[in-house]
């Protein structure tokens, strides 16, 4: 590696698939303008010492372990099953989850078929369970006392039960639309996952942790703005604490006086939460007026 390469920091996300975009976005608006390299691979980043890795999503906590990138965004499913195994496996020092991401929401689930009975965690002793996660499953069914069969496969987990290789399954679930496909119910919620943010468990070099600091800083700034709103009403002064209390996820508004009024304020605050009709009708019910919602772009705590 050249030295003008060991001062740029990598930084591991899934090529193609339900993070992509997401991943992407939040690299975006932490000020990063790349450019892809011909094999589709690498973007290279043009203004920031930022170069994104574009792989497999399974790929992406071993690339992060080994330190061949400095970080990765990943679904704390693959997180949890890679850090399981890795442990069992002696691999060295695990890598560290920096934060969670809001997007990549599910859960690892276990599911029967439709008309079977379940009568909770108990009735799975000495059953088949297929997964791609063993040692998410294991770790759930140790914790529990209860022997079953962990029956690993790589895909289409769905339909081992129709095809006869397990009694049930575990596998992730947004929707719930494909177990219903498939003929089969929901019994037990193993993990909830979203998306997260890792890093290498080695020390960063002193040329780019400067950098690292600041992209994290930048990183947990898109965070806190997802979703937030910036909020400015007028308001007779008298009703400011019952006013405060419908702002969701703010408890210190900037009050600030009116031209020619004492009565009647200007209120600003920055709302944590996405603010509905429902919000704005019951603002103006307790007496606001010219009510605005803005959107936030960049917070810096
Ligand atoms: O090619 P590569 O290996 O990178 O992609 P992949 O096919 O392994 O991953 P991908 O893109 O399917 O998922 C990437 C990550 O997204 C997962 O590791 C999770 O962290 C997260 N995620 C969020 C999901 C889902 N939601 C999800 N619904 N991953 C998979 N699913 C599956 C689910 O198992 C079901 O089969 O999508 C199907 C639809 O789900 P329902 O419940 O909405 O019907
Ligand atoms: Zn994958």
């Amino acid at each position: 590696m050249s030295a003008v390469q060991a001062q740029r920091i990598k930084i591991a996300i899934q090529k193609s698939g339900r993070l992509t975009d997401n991943s992407l976005d939040l690299i975006t608006r932490c000020g990063l303008r790349y450019s892809r390299g011909k094999d589709q691979l690498i973007c290279f980043g043009e203004n920031l010492p930022l170069d994104i890795l574009l792989v497999r999503d399974d790929d992406i906590p071993s690339l992060v372990q080994d330190d061949v990138c400095d970080l990765g965004i990943v679904g704390q499913n693959l997180i949890e099953e890679k850090r399981l195994a890795f442990a069992a496996s002696g691999r060295g020092t695990p890598f560290e989850q920096v934060m969670t991401l809001d997007f990549g929401l599910c859960r690892l689930a276990i599911a029967v078929l439709e008309e079977a009975t379940y009568a909770g965690p108990e009735s799975l002793r000495g059953r088949r369970i297929a997964t791609s996660y063993p040692f998410v499953l294991g770790r759930w069914l140790a914790e529990r006392g209860i022997a079953a069969e962990v029956v690993a496969q790589s895909g289409a987990v769905e339909i081992a039960p129709r095809l006869g290789r397990a009694d049930l399954i575990c596998d992730l679930v947004s929707t719930g639309s494909t177990l219903a496909a498939n003929g089969l119910r929901e019994v037990e919620r193993v993990l909830e996952s979203r998306a997260a943010l890792i890093r290498t468990p080695v020390p960063v070099a002193s040329e780019k942790a400067d950098w690292m600091e600041r992209l994290l800083v930048r990183m947990d700034g898109v965070q806190r703005v997802n979703g937030s709103k910036y909020i400015m009403l007028h308001a007779p002064r008298s009703a400011l604490p019952q006013i405060t209390k419908l702002l969701p996820g703010n408890e210190h508004p900037t009050i600030l006086p009116l031209d020619g009024t004492d009565e009647r304020v200007a209120l600003h605050a920055v709302c944590r939460e996405n603010v509905f009709w429902e919000t704005l009708e019951s603002l103006k019910a307790a007496g606001a007026s010219a009510i605005l919602v803005l959107p936030v772009e960049k917070m810096l705590a």
